[in-house]
């Protein structure tokens, strides 16, 4: 069936979870669901990666043991992710016995087959990092990482031929162009493979570090860390017999961010290789969040804590933050102020609105029951909508599978954004009105009920939560499951007939603190407030002949509760005939200043002609005339 197989870094326990590792787990989450959608057999690893010197070293500050403290961190990630509603498959530690005892295993093949062979070694050496430096790779002397000084050590230690691989894996890499992407870190690891590889020192004697695994050929030592913590991929599948093993291995993806492109890119192909493990399928690497255009640091004070922002906004919004806003590959900036303007424009505003209005309209114009779909053979109400779905659906698969998630989002904006056009130019609160227009209102709704599954199918992978509401609250079987994409490429799935629950609200609009704020704030919408209208022209705008007016007479019109017939003067003399009667008294009008349409084409309402317009702000609970801020002359243009 064929299967997929994702797998994010094994997360070091020397800190806290923050925003960068939430990100890349988020990412293998999305591409797991994405792949169930599409009937894939899927498996998602993640995990911590345990050993090594600055565990150790994080362990001394807080007074535990290694052991002790590197379960208490993992706890941290692991409790972590179903809160951001992430479903791995299996968490592995560097700790369990059977991880230790693959490392042993794998360590043994490629010593055997003469990979690995014992040396002293004089060289630059980085605590931080755990590794010997090279003089061309420090800077100014320096560890590029850390920016100090490495101490100069002597030892004897086993070291990996890396040295004999760097051909294959040019030629590895050169004929494969996806092997790693996106392209420029493929190139920089081509960049770097033009030099000399040096062979990598693979233990530590535990004369200095104990907290490892031991060699399997000479207890003096553990292993360095890298070496260790790569196998995990293998390793949690149950290497090397097992049926995990023989059905995900060969269709691995890596997630990783561009810090560890080197031991992914370079370090661990040849360890596969030298160990007779076929290669994985693709290293994805995506960039840096930083926060508030500074490099996140416990130091700077500036570290994102995920939960923080869940529990403030929730997990989809924290999600579809994520996926929106980073271009996978390059680096973003992260500030809690954007994440609001996402929630408030792209969630509330038009996923929440189209929601929302759509449903209310079912609820009303036809008691919560999805109505028929068939359209009257001359009707022209389907529009494009169902080529605008299909389109969607397209282009996000297309993009999902490019790892470009912004770019599968902006394609269901476009969908969304125009589904809720499709509302205001069909107006179905005008059809409702009007008895002979019944079958026109249940085609529309109808549509709209469908782009509505289309949508909540499309957003699953990224927001889980909210396509299962909008779900059930649109009454598809699916409601506590996903849709499967090929199920979203059909028009014409939602059911007639079904009963919707009460409908509910997907997005509450949040206030921005009063420094944040814009001062562009929209208004809450209400089930009937239109969407902005189809974009027009100045040229348009502008034959639209806009005019100041005082009202001479008014009076009500014989058998009519909403109606008023005035007399107004805007430049000339006419009668306008306006739906005033139930907000205002005739009396009370006269002599007020108005603003009319003066170039509407004459309508007759209740046998009197009108010759414009009076200008109101509207809807169902209030009526106020626009005016005004000070007397103008009659005939005043507004402009
Ligand atoms: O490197 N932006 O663990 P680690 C985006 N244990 N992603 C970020 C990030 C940021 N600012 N900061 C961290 C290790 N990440 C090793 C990995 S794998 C066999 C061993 C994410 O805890 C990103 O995925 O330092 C990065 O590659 C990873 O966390 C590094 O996590």
């Amino acid at each position: 069936m064929n299967p997929f197989y994702v797998t994010t870094p094994i997360y070091y326990v020397n800190a806290r979870p923050h925003l960068g590792h939430a990100y890349s787990t988020v990412v293998a989450d999305v591409l797991n669901r994405f792949h169930r959608m599409c009937g894939q057999e899927t498996y998602f690893l993640t995990g911590t990666d345990e050993h090594g010197d600055k565990v150790v070293r994080a362990a001394k500050d807080e007074g535990l043991s290694p052991l002790v403290y590197a379960e208490q961190v993992s706890e941290l990630f692991k409790t972590l992710w179903p809160e951001l509603d992430i479903e791995y498959d299996y968490f592995i530690r560097t700790t369990d016995h059977v991880h230790v005892k693959v490392v042993k295993e794998i360590l043994q093949k490629i010593y055997d087959a003469g990979d690995i062979y014992f040396s002293e070694y004089e060289g630059a050496y980085c605590f931080g990092c755990e590794r010997f430096y090279t003089e061309r790779e420090l800077v100014d002397g320096r560890c590029p990482d850390h920016n100090t000084v490495p101490e100069v050590i002597r030892e004897s230690n086993y070291f990996f031929r890396m040295s004999r691989y760097q051909d294959w894996l040019v030629e590895y890499i050169e004929t494969r162009p996806d092997f790693i992407r996106p392209e420029r870190y493929r190139n920089e690891v081509l960049a770097f493979l033009r030099e000399p590889l040096e062979d990598l020192c693979i233990s530590r004697p535990k004369t200095r570090l104990q907290w490892g695994v031991t060699l399997p050929f000479d207890d003096r030592y553990v292993t360095y860390v890298w070496f260790d913590a790569l196998l995990n991929y293998v390793s949690a599948l149950g290497y090397p017999d097992s049926d995990l093993f023989k059905r995900f291995w060969p269709n691995v993806h890596h997630v990783i961010a561009k810090d560890i492109l080197k031991p992914h890119g370079i370090y661990w192909p040849i360890m596969l290789r030298a160990a007779g493990i076929p290669q994985y399928r693709h290293l994805n690497v995506h960039g840096y969040w930083n926060v508030d255009e500074s490099k996140m640091s416990k130091s700077l004070g500036n570290v994102v804590e995920p939960l923080d922002l869940k529990n403030q906004y929730g997990a989809d919004a924290f999600r579809y933050f994520l996926m929106r806003e980073m271009v996978f590959g390059l680096d973003c900036n992260f500030s809690e102020k954007a994440l609001v303007q996402r929630i408030n424009s792209d969630l509330a505003n038009d996923l929440g609105n189209l929601f929302s209005r759509s449903l209310t309209m079912i609820h009303r114009y036809f008691e919560g029951i999805v109505p028929k779909g068939d359209l009257a053979p001359e009707s022209n109400l389907d529009l494009d909508m169902k080529s605008a779905a299909l389109r969607s659906v397209r282009e996000c698969r297309e993009a999902m599978e490019e790892f470009a998630f912004n770019k599968a989002l902006m394609a269901i904006w476009r969908f969304i954004n125009q589904t809720n056009k499709y509302i205001d130019v069909t107006a179905p609160w005008e059809l409702a009105k009007r008895k002979a227009q019944r079958e026109q209102l249940q085609a529309v709704l109808y549509n709209v009920m469908e782009g509505l599954r289309v949508i909540a199918g499309l957003i699953y992978p990224v927001m889980p939560r909210t396509a299962q509401l909008m779900q059930k609250h649109l009454g598809l079987p699916s409601a506590d499951a996903f849709q499967k994409f090929e199920d979203l490429d059909v028009w014409g799935r939602t059911i007639p007939g079904t009963k919707l629950p009460k409908t509910v609200s997907l997005f509450p609009r949040i206030e921005q603190d009063k420094a944040q704020s814009t001062g562009h704030e929209t208004l809450e919408p209400t089930d009937e407030m239109p969407h902005r209208k189809p974009e027009i022209s100045m040229e348009i705008f502008q034959r639209i002949d806009l005019r100041v007016a005082t009202v001479l007479d008014a009076e009500l019109v014989p058998r009519s509760k909403k109606l008023l017939k005035l007399r107004v003067h805007a430049g000339e003399e006419f009668n306008i005939v306006a739906g005033l009667a139930e907000s205002h008294k005739p009396e009370d009008l006269v002599g007020k200043q108005v603003v009319v349409v003066a170039n509407l084409k004459p309508a007759k309402l209740m046998g009197i002609l009108s010759h414009g317009m009076v200008l109101t702000a509207a809807n169902k609970d209030s009526c106020r005339l626009i005016t005004v801020d000070g007397p103008s002359e009659p005939g005043t243009p507004l402009s």
